[in-house]
This record gives structure tokens, C-alpha cells and sequence, in this order.
């Protein structure tokens, strides 16, 4: 199964409803569709999603890496020896979403090889996982609206609420209006995407305290350490790290230094490979795990549900699953459902994704 072809193929959709967050903020996704096809025609499928402020990742320096020193790394080589091809793309320091798809490509190209869903390879815990939906900024009101919509139509129960502005009372006032209109039994959690610093931080865990919420992500910047450290020990309800763990290394350094106690698994990042290994040292040191989203499409989200629903561990809580729907349209040709709460794993041969050409002929950059 030797590799013979590498395409990056940049394609642009705008955003039904812009996501901002305390980071950025999201208006059309800008994305890169990596097709990597072997000798023998079998075509693996990824999406990247560039992160600039996330990770430093533009849509063209994916292109330029896939294209150049991954492409170098990646042509003549067997699609199965994936442990090789992940050392050569080691000598590339970053780009984490870029190397996160070349991983899941070439899974896909084992299932499809073998005729076997991926989901299926990795473990084949579950079938099915509930979905958290992300709620941007917006007023109290929008976004009580938009929660009891989601709840009504998609039956989802686990909202992730960004926050992270200042005047703090901003947020803490937006929380305690979500749990007062949605009720007790709505799972609510915050992420604040280092909108804070340490001492807000815990302002906030104060002042939102009798709010039942059950995780914070990102509440300040990881790197500004005995900050951090002192969050972690005083919060009731676990630190998750997310863009301070985007690599195995990241995780175990935070959560061995005490800058975390539960730990956010982006397959964007750290396509299956990787993210197996964070899974099995979370599991190990017995902290949650979300199964987050980049802002995915539904190619992204696809592998999310691949890698998520094969283990135990990573099946525990609802996952990250539902942010394409913030978008105006996709590439998928076969869309994901959210029925009850809940997505379905693939059962098809591979990850699951099916490209619909004439989308990917609107929606691509390069031929314009
Ligand atoms: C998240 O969980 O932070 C926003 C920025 C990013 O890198 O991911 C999203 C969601
Ligand atoms: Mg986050």
C-alpha cells in the first residue's frame, strides 16, 4: 500500500452563526481536505482545521506542510507503516492539526484496506455517543433560546458555555441564567479559552459555586504556572486542559505539574495514534476526559465519534460533536445526524467520511 499521491485542497463554507470566543472568533471556516491515495487506489480522507489562534496553523502553511515536508515524508512509503511516517513527521516541530490528519488518513486507508470501520480497529466500545453542544458568545437571552432549541430539536442535554469577557459579572450572570431557564438536569460546563487570569478565575468558581457546574477549560494561561497551580488545588470541579495539552507530552507535563486535573482529546490534533496514548495516561492517572471539538465540520466530527465511541474511557460523558451545525453547509455526503442526544459511530469501511464532489468543486479555493 504505497503511498502515491498527497492533496491538500484548501475549500472555504461561511458560518450560519459566527462562533466568537474569548480567543477568536469563526465567521467561515477556512479548511484543508487531505487525500492521501495509495498505488493500489486506496484514498484516505482528513479534514485540517487551521487554529491560528489555537495552534499558529494558517490554511496555508497546512498546505505548504502537507504539500512539502510531510508530502516527502509520506510518498513511497507504506500506508501501514504509520509508526515510520510518524517519526519522519516528528522532525517537524508543530503543526499539530496537520499531522493529526495525516494520522487519521491513514487509518482510513487501513479500514478501507480491510474493509473494516475504523471505529471498529480502534476498540468498538460503543455504537453511539451523547453530544455536548458549544454555545459562542452571545446575550443571555439568545442563548437560552438557542439551548432549548437544541434540547427540543437534537434532544441534547450538555452544553459547553464560552466565557471568558470582561466585566466578569458578563459571564457569571450568563451562567446563572442558563441554569436558572434550563433547570438542574442540563449538564453546563465553561470554557474560557485563557480569557482570565488565575484570580478572576477563581473569582468566578466563587461566584458560579451553587451552579452544579462540572468542568472548567482553560480558565487563564497555563503557562503563567503557580497562578494556574493555585486554581487547580482550590476548584471543586476538575481544570481542564485543552490548548495547553495539545500533545501527549503537553498532557502529561500539566497534569503531572498540577496546571490540570482532566484533560480535552481534539482527534484534530492528535489524530487516533496520539490520542490513544493521552486516552491511556488519563485513564491511568484516573482524570476525565472530553472528547472536544476545533470547530470541526462534519468530517472532523465523524473521527471525533470514530476514536470516542471505541473506548470505554472516552465514552463516559458526552462528547464535543455538534459544532457543525453553526455552519451554513459541508463536505459530507452522508450528514450526520444527532438524534436523541446522541451520534451514531460509522459502520462503513474506514473513518466514515464520504466527500460529496460537487460541494468540494463550490467550495474549494485553489481552482477559483
Ligand atoms: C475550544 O474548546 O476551545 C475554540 C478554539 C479552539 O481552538 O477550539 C475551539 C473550542
Ligand atoms: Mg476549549
Amino acid at each position: 500500500m504505497t503511498i502515491d499521491i498527497v492533496e491538500a485542497i484548501p475549500y472555504r463554507i461561511p458560518m450560519r452563526k459566527p462562533l466568537h470566543f474569548a480567543s477568536g472568533e469563526v465567521h467561515h471556516i477556512e479548511h484543508v481536505l487531505l487525500r492521501i491515495t495509495t498505488a493500489d487506489g486506496i484514498v484516505g480522507i482528513a479534514d485540517v482545521p487551521p487554529r491560528p489562534y489555537t495552534y499558529g496553523e494558517t490554511t496555508a502553511s497546512v498546505i505548504e506542510v502537507l504539500t512539502g515536508l510531510f508530502q516527502d515524508a509520506l510518498i513511497g512509503t507504506d500506508a501501514l507503516d504509520r509508526s515510520l511516517i510518524h517519526a519522519r513527521l516528528a522532525r517537524t516541530v508543530g503543526n499539530p492539526t496537520a499531522k493529526g490528519a495525516v494520522d487519521i488518513a491513514l487509518w482510513d486507508i487501513l479500514g478501507k484496506s480491510l474493509g473494516l470501520p475504523v471505529h471498529r480497529l480502534l476498540g468498538g466500545y460503543t455504537q453511539q455517543l451523547p453530544v455536548s453542544h458549544m454555545l459562542g458568545f452571545d446575550s443571555a437571552p439568545a442563548l437560552i433560546d438557542e439551548a432549548r432549541l437544541f434540547i427540543e430539536q437534537y434532544g441534547i442535554r450538555t452544553f459547553k458555555v464560552k466565557v471568558g469577557r470582561r466585566p466578569l459579572a458578563l459571564d457569571i450572570q450568563l451562567t446563572r441564567a442558563l441554569r436558572e431557564a434550563l433547570g438542574p438536569d442540563v449538564e453546563l460546563y465553561l470554557d474560557a479559552n485563557r480569557g482570565w487570569t488565575a484570580s478572576e478565575a477563581i473569582h468566578v468558581l466563587d461566584a458560579t459555586s451553587d451552579l452544579g457546574l462540572t468542568y472548567f477549560e482553560e480558565p487563564d494561561d497555563a503557562r503563567e504556572v503557580l497562578g494556574r497551580r493555585r486554581l487547580v488545588q482550590l476548584s471543586r470541579i476538575p481544570i481542564v486542559a485543552d490548548e495547553s495539552a495539545p500533545s501527549l507530552g503537553d498532557a502529561a507535563r500539566e497534569i503531572h505539574t498540577g496546571g490540570a486535573s482532566a484533560l480535552s482529546i481534539k482527534t484534530a490534533r492528535t489524530g487516533f495514534t496520539e490520542s490513544q496514548k493521552i486516552l491511556s495516561f488519563a485513564e491511568a492517572m484516573g482524570i476525565d476526559v472530553i472528547m472536544g471539538n476545533q470547530i470541526d465540520s462534519q468530517l472532523g466530527s465523524i473521527a471525533t465519534v470514530t476514536f470516542g465511541a471505541a473506548f470505554e474511557y472516552s465514552s463516559r460523558r458526552a462528547a464535543e460533536l455538534s459544532n457543525f451545525l453553526d455552519m451554513a453547509d459541508d463536505l459530507m455526503a452522508d450528514p450526520i445526524h444527532i438524534e436523541n442526544g446522541f451520534v451514531a459511530a460509522p459502520t462503513v469501511p474506514g473513518v466514515g467520511i464520504a466527500i460529496d464532489d460537487h460541494k468540494l468543486a463550490s467550495y474549494r479555493i485553489d481552482k477559483e
